[in-house]
């Protein structure tokens, strides 16, 4: 695992030097609005702790962490109807590493929304 980066673009908003859209905000979660937006609804979810990928995520952060990490998912999801009861559903990606064409060394989950989605390709 390569050494968590505190340069990086995702730890400068945590910091607060940059700005963002913030959509939840949680004790360890930060969720807001992807500069780059690749679907009507482009959210970045990211872990408050020092994670680079996630199995760094999974494998190193507490239990806390994580559930509330996957709680504010979940929230997001019906706040922004797109989960099953109230909207059409989303995809939930994570891209780690040079394989994963990971752009920002931070762990983040992308929540994509609000059109139907191209069939998954490698
Ligand atoms: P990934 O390739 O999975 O590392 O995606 C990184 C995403 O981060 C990409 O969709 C664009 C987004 N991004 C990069 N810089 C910024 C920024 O300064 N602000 C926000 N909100 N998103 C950013």
């Amino acid at each position: 695992m390569p050494a968590y980066d505190d340069s990086n673009i995702f730890a400068r908003i945590l910091r607060k030097e940059i700005p963002n859209d913030t959509v939840l905000e949680t004790e360890h979660t930060l969720a807001f609005r992807d500069i780059r937006p690749q679907a009507p609804v482009h959210v970045l979810v990211i872990p408050k702790g020092p994670y680079v990928s996630y199995e760094d995520f999974a494998g190193n952060a507490s239990d806390a962490e994580i559930v509330d990490f996957h709680r504010a998912v979940a929230r997001i999801t019906r706040d922004l109807k797109l989960d099953l009861d109230g909207g059409q559903g989303f995809r939930a990606i994570t891209n780690a590493g040079a394989h994963g064409v990971q752009e920002v060394p931070h762990f983040h989950m992308h929540i994509l929304g609000g059109r139907v989605m191209g069939r998954m390709v490698a």
